[in-house]
Formats: C-alpha cells, sequence, structure tokens
C-alpha cells in the first residue's frame, strides 16, 4: 500500500504488538519488505512494512476532539487518540457525526448539571467540546428547523453506558421540550420516570454490568408544533425471560424481587416474604445486595415513580403481589407420587403453593393439577398425564417465566397508555438502546437474535455514514464518483431471506413435531455449504458459525428449537385467565378458539424479525444520530484503558468500519491554512508572496506529483497515504527527524 512506501528511516511509527495492540518507535533502516525498529519501550524489534504505521509526531497533546482532524486515520491513530484523552478524562470524542463516549466508570457530576445543558443549547454542532447534549441538540435542532424526525441511536457492549447515555438524552430533551409548572401534567415528567420503573423489572446484575438492561428499548419521544414534548412511546424488544428462575454466581435476579424483598413490614407480612436467601430463584447466586444501592429506598422510589406515570395503588399492589407470586412459585419441590406422576414434596412447598394460589386468586388443588398434570386429546378421549418431579419443574419454571414476561409487557402497554400518544405530531425524536454484539464461549438463539440486530443495524450504519461522507463532498463541490464498500447484505440474506434463511428454516423445523436440533443444523449444512458468510465448525453435529461484520461467533444449536416456540401452555392459560384477580386473568386474556388451531406455534425468531423491520422502517424515516459507547475495562473502574479490549470494541460497534469507509474516499481532510502551516515548507516561494490559499494549496499538490486528491471549497482532500508522502517529503527537506533517530541509535551502541 501507499502508506508503507513512505515509511524511511527516521519515521515516527505504530508497529503491532499482542499486548498493547500497537507500540510507539523509530524506523531505524529498512531491507526490502522488513523494517528494524526501536520501540519506545526500549527493544529492538523487525517488523514487516505491512505491520506497521505512520505516528503523527504533530498530533495536539490532548488529542483531537474529532478523529477526522487527525492526519493519519488509520487503527492505531484513532486508538491513542482515545487513550489520551481518556487520561485526562474527556470521555467523549467525535468521529464526524458519531460520538464516541467511554464510559469514566466515576461520576463526572459536572458534566451533566443544568450548565451544561444551558451550555449546549441552540449552539451549533461542533462548537464547544464532543459531548451527548451537543448530539441530542443536534437532533432537537433539525426536528425544529427542519420539521424532521430524527432518531439516536446508542449502541455498545454490555456496560459501555447506552443505558446511562439514553437517560442523559432524554434528560436534555425532557429541559429543552418542557412545560412551565403553571402547565399543569408534565408528560416529560412521566417520561423520565419510566426508566426507573423499566429499570426494576427489566435490569438486574450481570458479571458485566451491575445494572445490565435485560431488553432492548426504542423510546420515540413526540413533539408538538412549538418544540414541546406532548406524547411518548416506548418498544421494548426480547426480554431475557430465562433469568426468572434461573441465576448464576455472582449474578442476580431481576431487581423488583430483592426490593420487594425489602418492602416496608406490612407488605413483607401481607406477601409472607423474607430474606431473599429463603427463594430458590433468588438464592442459586450468592449475590444478593448491589455496593452503593439500597433496596428498602429503591422500593418506595420505584412506587413514586409508578405514582407519576399514573399506575394506580391499586394496580402497584397487584403488580407487586404477582412478584411475590413468583417468588412462592420457585419454592415449590416436587418429589414422585405414584407410577410416575409427582406431588407437592412437603409442608413447606405446600406452604408455597397456597401462598401462590392465593396471590394470583386461583384455585390451589387447580394449581397443582396445572404443574403436575398435562391434558392429552386423543380421537378417543381425554386423558391427564401426569408428569414425573423433573417435568413438573420445568413446568413450574415455564409458568413463573411466562407471568413474568407478561408483566412486563403489560407495564410497557401501561406507561404507553398513561403518557399517551399525540396524534397531532408530526415530529419526534426516537431514541435506541439496545444491546451490542455478543460473542460468548457458548451462545444460543438469544445471541443469534441479538447479533442479527446488529447486522441490521451495523448496515443502516453503513448506509448512513456513506451518505454522510457524500454530503460533506458535496458542500465541498468535489468530484466522488468512486468508492466501493462491501456491505453486509448477504449476512442479512442468510440469516433473514424468505424462503431459505436460517429463520425460515428454523420454523420449518419447528413445524414438525420430529425436528431435532441436529436434523436442523444438518439441513443448514447443506443448504448453506458454499455460503461464504456461514460455517461448519469441525467435529461437530450442531454447532454453526456465522462470519458477522464483527467477526466469527459460532452458536449451539440445542436450544434453538426450544426457544423459537412461543407458546403458554394450555393448562396455564386455563388457570390463570380464570384468576379472580381482574388483573392477573388481565394478563391472560382468552384466547379464541380459532387462534389454536391455526397457528400450531408461534415463532419467536419471525416474530422479532418482524418489529426489527418496523424499528428499521421508522429509523428509516428519520435523520440518524450515532453514539458508540465504548467500555475501557472490564473490572468497570476508572481511569484503566485496555487496548486490545476497546480496539475489539471499536471494531465490532462499527467505528472502524466507518473509518474504513472514509479512508475509501479522502480521510484526511485539511483547511487551507492548516494544509498550508505544514506544508508550505515545500514551496518556499509561496511564502514570500501573498497568494490566494486555495491557489497555493494547489500549486504544492502540483509540485508533489501527487494524483487523486481533490481541493474543495475550504479544505484538501488527500486519499489514504498522501499525508505520509507529504510528510516523509517534508521531514527529508527538514533533515532533523533522521538524525534525531541517529543521535539516539548512537547513544544507545
Ligand atoms: V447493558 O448492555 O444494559 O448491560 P449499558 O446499558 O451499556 O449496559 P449502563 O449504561 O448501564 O451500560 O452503564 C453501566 C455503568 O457504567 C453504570 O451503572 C454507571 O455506573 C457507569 N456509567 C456509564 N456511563 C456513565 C457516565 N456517563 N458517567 C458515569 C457512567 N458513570
Ligand atoms: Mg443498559
Amino acid at each position: 500500500m501507499e502508506i508503507q512506501e513512505n515509511i524511511v528511516a527516521g519515521t515516527h511509527v505504530w508497529i503491532e504488538d499482542p499486548e498493547l495492540v500497537f507500540i510507539h518507535g523509530i524506523v531505524l533502516n529498512i531491507r526490502g519488505q522488513e523494517a528494524e525498529i526501536q520501540t519506545s519501550d526500549g527493544n529492538m524489534v523487525v517488523a514487516n512494512l505491512s505491520k506497521i504505521y505512520p505516528k503523527d509526531v504533530e498530533a495536539p497533546a490532548g488529542g483531537a476532539d474529532d478523529m477526522t482532524k487527525l492526519s493519519y486515520l488509520h487503527e492505531p491513530g484513532v486508538l491513542h487518540n482515545l487513550a489520551t484523552r481518556y487520561e485526562i478524562n474527556e470521555i467523549y470524542t467525535y468521529t464526524g457525526n458519531i460520538l464516541i463516549a467511554l464510559n469514566p466508570f466515576q461520576p463526572l457530576s459536572h458534566l451533566y448539571d443544568a450548565y451544561m445543558m444551558e451550555r449546549y443549547k441552540g449552539v451549533p454542532f461542533g462548537k464547544l467540546s464532543p459531548h451527548v447534549f451537543a448530539i441530542a441538540d443536534a437532533a432537537y435542532r433539525e426536528m425544529i428547523n427542519e420539521g424532521k424526525s430524527n432518531s439516536i441511536l446508542v449502541s455498545g457492549e454490555s456496560g459501555a453506558g447506552k443505558t446511562e447515555t439514553t437517560k442523559m438524552i432524554m434528560r436534555y430533551l425532557a429541559y429543552l421540550g418542557g412545560h412551565t409548572a403553571a402547565e399543569g401534567r408534565s408528560v416529560e415528567q412521566q417520561v423520565l420516570e419510566s426508566n426507573p420503573v423499566l429499570e426494576a423489572f427489566g435490569n438486574a446484575k450481570t458479571v458485566k454490568n451491575n445494572n445490565s438492561s435485560r431488553f432492548g428499548k426504542f423510546v420515540e419521544i413526540q413533539f408538538d408544533k412549538r418544540g414541546r414534548i406532548s406524547g411518548a412511546a416506548i418498544r421494548t424488544y426480547l426480554l431475557e425471560r430465562s433469568r426468572v428462575c434461573k441465576i448464576s454466581d455472582p449474578e442476580r435476579n431481576y431487581h423488583c424481587f430483592y426490593l420487594l424483598c425489602a418492602a416496608p413490614p406490612d407488605e413483607i407480612e401481607r406477601y409472607k416474604l423474607g430474606n431473599p436467601t429463603s427463594f430458590y430463584y433468588l438464592n442459586q447466586s450468592n449475590c444478593y445486595e448491589l455496593v452503593g444501592v439500597n433496596d428498602a429506598n429503591e422500593y418506595l422510589a420505584t412506587r413514586r415513580a409508578m405514582d407519576v406515570i399514573g399506575i394506580s395503588r391499586k394496580e402497584q399492589d397487584a403488580i407487586f403481589g404477582v412478584v411475590a407470586a413468583i417468588l412462592h412459585l420457585g419454592n415449590i419441590e416436587f418429589e414422585k407420587g405414584e407410577e410416575d406422576s409427582s406431588v407437592v414434596k412437603d409442608d413447606e412447598s405446600k406452604f408455597h403453593l397456597q401462598m401462590t394460589a392465593k396471590l394470583l386468586m386461583c384455585d390451589p388443588g387447580e394449581l397443582e393439577d396445572a404443574l403436575c398434570k398435562r391434558v392429552m386429546i386423543t380421537p378417543e378421549e381425554i386423558i391427564k398425564k401426569s408428569l414425573d418431579p423433573v417435568a413438573a419443574t420445568v413446568s413450574r419454571d415455564g409458568l413463573a417465566k411466562t407471568i413474568y414476561s407478561r408483566l412486563f409487557d403489560w407495564l410497557v402497554d401501561k406507561i404507553n397508555v398513561s403518557i399517551g400518544q399525540d396524534p397531532h405530531s408530526k415530529c419526534l425524536i426516537g431514541v435506541l438502546d439496545i444491546y451490542g454484539f455478543e460473542s460468548f464461549e457458548s451462545n444460543s438463539f438469544e445471541q443469534f437474535c441479538i447479533n442479527f440486530t446488529n447486522e441490521k443495524l451495523q448496515q443502516h450504519f453503513n448506509q448512513n455514514v456513506f451518505k454522510m461522507e457524500q454530503n460533506d463532498y458535496r458542500n465541498e463541490e468535489i468530484d466522488w464518483s468512486y468508492v466501493h464498500f462491501v456491505d453486509n447484505q448477504d449476512v442479512l440474506d442468510l440469516i433473514e431471506k424468505k424462503p431459505g434463511g436460517i429463520i425460515a428454516l428454523l420454523d420449518e423445523a419447528c413445524m414438525f413435531p420430529k425436528s431435532t436440533h441436529e436434523n436442523f443444523s444438518q439441513k443448514l449444512y447443506q443448504t448453506f455449504k458454499d455460503h461464504k458468510r456461514f460455517i461448519k465448525p469441525k467435529l461437530t453435529r450442531s454447532d454453526f458459525t456465522i462470519v458477522h461484520y464483527a467477526g466469527e461467533v459460532r452458536y449451539q444449536s440445542d436450544l434453538f428449537l426450544d426457544k423459537n416456540k412461543d407458546y403458554v401452555v394450555a393448562e396455564h392459560q386455563d388457570l390463570l385467565s380464570a384468576s379472580e384477580c381482574s388483573f392477573v386473568s388481565g394478563l391472560f386474556p382468552p384466547i379464541s378458539e380459532e387462534t389454536t388451531k391455526s397457528s400450531k406455534f408461534s415463532s419467536i425468531g419471525s416474530r422479532f424479525k418482524l418489529q426489527l423491520q418496523q424499528l428499521m422502517d421508522t429509523l428509516n424515516s428519520t435523520e440518524p444520530h450515532y453514539i458508540r459507547c465504548v467500555k475501557p475495562n472490564n473490572e468497570l473502574k476508572p481511569v484503566i484503558l485496555d487496548s486490545n479490549n476497546v480496539m475489539q470494541q471499536l471494531r465490532s460497534g462499527g467505528v472502524l468500519e466507518a473509518i474504513r469507509v472514509k479512508c475509501a474516499g479522502y480521510p484526511t481532510r485539511k483547511t487551507f491554512s492548516e494544509f498550508l502551516d505544514r506544508f508550505g515548507i515545500l514551496l518556499p516561494e509561496i511564502r514570500k508572496q501573498n497568494y490566494d490559499e486555495k491557489i497555493a494549496c494547489k500549486w504544492i499538490l502540483e509540485k508533489m506529483d501527487l494524483k487523486g486528491y481533490q481541493i474543495g471549497k475550504t479544505k484538501v482532500f488527500l486519499k489514504a497515504g498522501q499525508m505520509a508522502e507529504l510528510d516523509a517529503k517534508r521531514a527529508k527537506l527538514l533533515g532533523h527527524s533522521a538524525e534525531v533517530i541517529q543521535s539516539q541509535h548512537r547513544r544507545r551502541v
């Protein structure tokens, strides 16, 4: 590549390093494709030219607040810039219009106070230091001035700071579009208070984040003609259901369970609760408390937030009654009864069965039957088949998951109804807080859906970054008939194409009662044997690997069929729709005969695909803004920046992809005066006279015999490598850089 041709003895470079990712060094000499380099930690290394990158020795000391201002837009340049800024607590950096946000892992309250909100209000984008408020402000101004809907897409891996960032955006928008106290009902207050409620029921401590959102969320904030918040709608995606009954140390279940166990004594007595250690759904892990969080206070705060949203006290009692019922349900154990049947184990289990039935207001006998028996309908007769203790436990957990996910959906609906939609609103700002790309040792259907989401968003991102680039070129009136970039349509086809994609094949497999995950996988192997994005790993009967834009992920297909099937056991449905508590029966509206017959099974994958398509349609009708949250380290501690980790996130978050798009065009752009300051020396004549800056730049570029660059209205646009070429010429002319090296070298030997 051109870049490497300009590396000569004396050039400051970055070299790939297994530990630090990149390390700084100085080239001592070059033999063929190999360079001998003295690294900043005092070692001598030999590296292939393809593994080294020029370093900008003139980069400003505190880093650049926008990556596009870097002279060399490549991976080490980007990483070094972020690290330099993080060191001085500058957590925000732009890459053009994209905001990169590093999680500070410490409260930086001065960054978000009322003074800061006032400061950013109405100030043109880019004028002040990079900030999440600047993005929110740009979205708001664009909406007001152009009458267009906007969206802000926040992404990043677990614990990177998406939810905190989203809350900051919502606060800032409420500040801009808020009402005065005299105006009564405050929609924005309700919008803000939806956060603690959704967090209490949808967030949990995981190994990655003490307050991890276990669902995706798109909040649509509607504005009236005068730019004031007039309504809102919240859509949620794929709540993690398995957590309700299965957690592993040191994680926790959903926050609401612990909050309720810390409720005032009269409620504890009413729900017959106690220490969280006494409940199976909580005591599978040894973690009960969160550092810095007081569950008793949080319980009251959640109730207050519910008040603001408009969830009545009666409804609140019903909600927490259901939460308590799930805890009791989890404590019902079974033992072997006659033949293959099972019975509720002992007095303690019987007590919990009674409590569950009491709280759900259903008959205890029927509850026991629903847990331990299945009705089989054969052409001849209806038989009740008993479940063995293992199957009864599975049935119990299934019931708990179903009730909890219905409860969560109810809350989301209630919030939407309470806040209300503004039918006259023409403009909205959507804020998306959704799980980032995931790749674990073991990956199942959840990761498949999450990564599918990220592929979709990545495509949207690429297309828009590409469009923004073209706008930039158009504004500068330069020619942009260029550049081809590879997009990820082929992975999306692999996953969602109908017919023939993975989701379609999965649905097919789910419809045949005899299918197993192994024959589903065989089908995948046959269908996609020549697909570039699909790999059958060696020595496996059922795993498959997808080559995602962010890397390869190997999926275990064992539970794909089960997890794709969304059904409520008929016995559970019948039990709860007959509940005497209208809240509980409301969670289980009767299903008509028609639907039970027509849809043998309902596919979670296909429904999710549809939801995603609707989300994309909404996003496509808005002007997007992107925030990429980055988690600097896995210890969740301030100051530390783990380069390998950060690099991986920049890759999978598409930041490097955006840079690749830029590199494909003109990665370096300098204003005429910046260019002349640096390269005026290459054409000393121009210094003597007062030439027009643009003409001077043109002369220099012509004299240097470069090809393919462009000169815009205010800036010079250079192709990849041209900056290095100019720098090399400049260094040669100055002659000093090589001398410095030589003297350093002499000192060493
Ligand atoms: V997950 O995918 O939902 O597991 P998020 O949402 O990306 O994840 P979250 O916003 O919850 O992460 O941030 C994790 C923690 O980092 C927070 O609980 C804070 O302690 C911390 N954090 C994140 N952003 C900031 C910030 N701007 N200032 C201070 C922050 N602390
Ligand atoms: Mg979150």
